[in-house]
């Protein structure tokens, strides 16, 4: 497959070309853009990246610990984007105006297909991939393009933090892990800087306690524990630090200002029983209006802004209806 995408990515040759992902862009966001800037470069392209709404603060301190300079578009004309890391429409926010118009729309993604997939010209996105940079650093790898040291620890970076440490790393992760150490990747500055953040963050320690403080317990299907709450910011690692603690599906929700963000997670035993997370911020988009997507295990929906009290009640009942009706087969 990844042959097919980089002969058809000679398409881009002498296009000014777009590179973007997923609003708020977390390491493998920022590090599959990073990639897909020096491979269309590579291809004769030129390209420049824009970051909707910017980075993650993880991801800038990544970029900071590595030294990693990118080239952000500055209002010049677009001839074709490359989307990486994203799979609805909703999470480019603004910059999905131009990509939507371009005549070349390229993406490579790992999450479930969306509606991007849905109009991309030339696609590569396979759910089964822990990250978006291990595919980047795969299409790079056959392409014969070497990053350097610093670009290589950067986009390690990607698949740590993606694959939380390698819990959830498929086979591509490790190979491209082994091609990125090929290339000069210091792994163990950016493991040892991700811990030590897990662990010391105030803001992050704070968004967990209060979300722990908000929390609407329900249990489904014998020994499903769901759980729904909201924070300010951190939705995501709170999210996962729930499922830590024992919860089986979380629903964090955080007001966005202009939209809301729930991030979902489902346990391994709330898959077993098929129960998944995807589904559930499908459904979320369905009922309260907006937008789902993600994987199996961890998913996002975008809503429309409503009073916190009332999404976490709307929001429990839809995780809840959905494990029940998954429970008893339907
Ligand atoms: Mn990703």
């Amino acid at each position: 497959m990844f042959e097919e995408f980089l002969a058809e990515l000679t398409k881009l040759r002498g296009k000014s070309v777009l590179v973007t992902t997923h609003m708020n862009a977390d390491p493998d966001a920022v590090s599959s853009a990073l990639i897909a800037l020096r491979l269309s470069e590579l291809y004769g392209a030129k390209p420049c990246v824009t970051f909707p709404q910017g980075i993650s603060k993880l991801a800038r301190e990544m970029l900071d610990l590595t030294g990693v300079m990118l080239k952000y578009c500055n209002g010049t004309s677009t001839e074709a984007c490359f989307v990486v890391d994203a799979s609805n429409s909703v999470q480019l926010g603004e910059v999905w105006s131009t990509c939507s118009s371009v005549p070349l729309k390229v993406l490579v993604d790992h999450h479930l297909p969306g509606n991007i997939a849905e109009v991309a010209d030339l696609k590569l996105v396979d759910p089964t991939a822990s990250s978006a940079t291990e595919l980047m650093v795969m299409l790079a790898h056959k392409a014969d393009l070497r990053l350097s040291p610093q670009e290589a620890t950067l986009a390690s970076s990607g698949i740590y933090y993606d694959t939380r440490t390698f819990s959830y790393a498929s086979r591509y992760a490790f190979k491209a892990m082994s091609v990125l150490l090929d290339w000069g990747c210091d792994h163990k500055r950016v493991s040892k800087a991700l811990a030590v953040r897990k662990r010391g963050d105030l803001s992050l320690r704070m968004a967990v306690l209060k979300a722990l403080s908000r929390l609407k317990l329900e249990r489904a299907c014998e020994d499903l524990l769901i759980v729904t709450t909201h924070v300010g910011s951190f939705e995501s690692d709170v999210a996962n630090v729930l499922l830590s603690l024992g919860a089986d599906v979380a629903l964090v929700i955080s007001d966005k200002g202009g939209a809301l963000r729930v991030s979902v997670r489902t346990s391994d035993r709330a898959l077993s029983k098929g129960v998944r997370a995807y589904d559930i911020s499908l459904l979320l988009a369905e009922k309260l209006g907006g937008e789902g997507g993600g994987h199996e295990a961890a998913a996002m929906a975008h809503l429309k802004v409503m009073p916190l009290e009332v999404v976490v009640e709307e929001a429990a009942k839809v995780a809840y209806g959905r494990a029940s009706r998954a429970c008893s087969g339907r």
